[in-house]
């Protein structure tokens, strides 16, 4: 059993509806290459080795907790780790993102996933876990990639804009493309949450970034049931649970019936549209353009308020930007963000 920390909650409360003292910010890739002390701790040490050294790793994710005053912290990973760590050939290749050396195409591809054993195949994750719990004030969120992200990586073999070969794949050979699915949710991204949850993260992201290069139909006959397997299968586990794509605005009311108890939505479907679509029996998650940081305060402070006007100060608002900080954001902006966020909601 994990120890249970004192944190501040309202990130927490907002994830469950209740009512907040003020609405809660944290940001994706908070820590990352906009910050210069990550970029100095960084310096040319690939990411993944960066997420095997827990010191290293635990250091990275207080960064952004030290600098600015956000209502969580995320785990410094990457969606690609379990996968390298059952024996997959992973590079993550910088300014690029995750490569394989041999893409996944066939039956006997899908049996190179074999079961993820958490305590010795991501020790550092765990062990970076018990650093954080032990020096954070705000809860930490856990986090997996969903399986078509992940399947998206290990059959394109590279980032990919059109998704084709997974696509051709999803739709040519469905009986491979089910394997694949059920070897990443059961040897895969179950087992590495369980054991996140376990080690005693308050909260869990499922991150299905590219789930929105899909029509519709194809969601929700090849992707919906197996997001759906991993979010009922930790519904149990009591924290909460959120589900985020972009490109998703047609995909959303589905993202929700896949179990998550906050919907993450990009910048492309306003905020109000997006709450309307998931339910208002769920929390949101979002959804300022983090191309709007690129711009002067004035622009950022004018498109954050546009946010919480149609957010409208329901319960259940857990801000944050539409998708990953921008490397090229000033830091200040993001730290004066968070300032006007919890001002402009803050309970009188
Ligand atoms: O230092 C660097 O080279 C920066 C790039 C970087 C970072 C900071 C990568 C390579 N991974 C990470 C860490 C990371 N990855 C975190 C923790 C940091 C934080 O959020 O504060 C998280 C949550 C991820 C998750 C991740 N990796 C996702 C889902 C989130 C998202 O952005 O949609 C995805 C799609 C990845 C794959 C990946 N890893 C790295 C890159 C550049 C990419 C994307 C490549 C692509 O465009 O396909």
């Amino acid at each position: 059993m994990a120890t249970t920390t004192r944190v501040r909650e309202r990130f927490l409360l907002a994830c469950r509806r209740q009512p907040v003292d003020a609405t809660p910010v944290w940001f994706m890739r908070q820590a990352g290459r906009y910050l210069p002390e990550y970029r100095r701790l960084r310096g040319d040490t690939d990411v993944l080795s960066l997420t095997r050294d827990p010191e290293a790793a635990a250091e990275v994710a207080l960064q952004p907790v030290r600098r600015m005053d956000v209502d969580a912290a995320i785990l410094f990973s990457d969606i690609m780790v379990p996968i390298a760590a059952v024996g997959v050939d992973v590079r993550i290749v910088a300014n690029q993102g995750p490569t394989l050396a041999e893409p996944f195409r066939s039956d006997a591809d899908v049996a190179r996933l074999r079961p993820l054993e958490p305590p010795e195949d991501v020790p550092y994750t765990l062990e970076t876990i018990r650093i954080l719990l032990g020096e954070l004030a705000v809860p930490l969120i856990g986090f997996a990639g969903a399986p078509f992200t992940l399947a998206s990586y290990l059959v394109e073999g590279a980032p990919s804009r059109d998704h084709a070969r997974t696509k051709a794949l999803m739709h040519g050979r469905p009986e491979t493309w089910r394997a694949l699915m059920v070897a990443l949710c059961d040897h895969v991204v179950l087992p590495y949450l369980r054991a996140q949850i376990a080690a005693g993260v308050h909260a869990v992201q499922l991150f299905d970034s590219w789930a929105g290069a899909l029509d519709p139909d194809d969601y929700r006959e090849h992707v919906l049931p197996w997001s759906r397997r991993i979010l009922e299968s930790l519904a149990a586990e009591g924290v909460p649970l959120i589900h985020f794509g972009t490109g998703t605005g047609e995909l959303l009311a589905m993202m929700r019936e896949a179990g998550a108890d906050v919907v993450g939505v990009d910048w492309r479907t306003p905020l109000d549209v997006a709450w309307e679509r998931v339910g208002a029996d769920a929390g949101i998650q979002g959804n300022l353009d983090p191309a709007a940081l690129l711009g002067p305060w004035d622009v950022v402070a004018r498109k954050a308020e546009a946010v919480l006007m149609r957010a409208g100060g329901r319960p259940g608002h857990v801000f944050n930007l539409g998708h990953g900080v921008i490397p090229s954001t000033p830091p200040d902006h993001l730290a004066r963000l968070v300032d006007l966020v919890h001002q402009r909601t803050a309970a009188r």
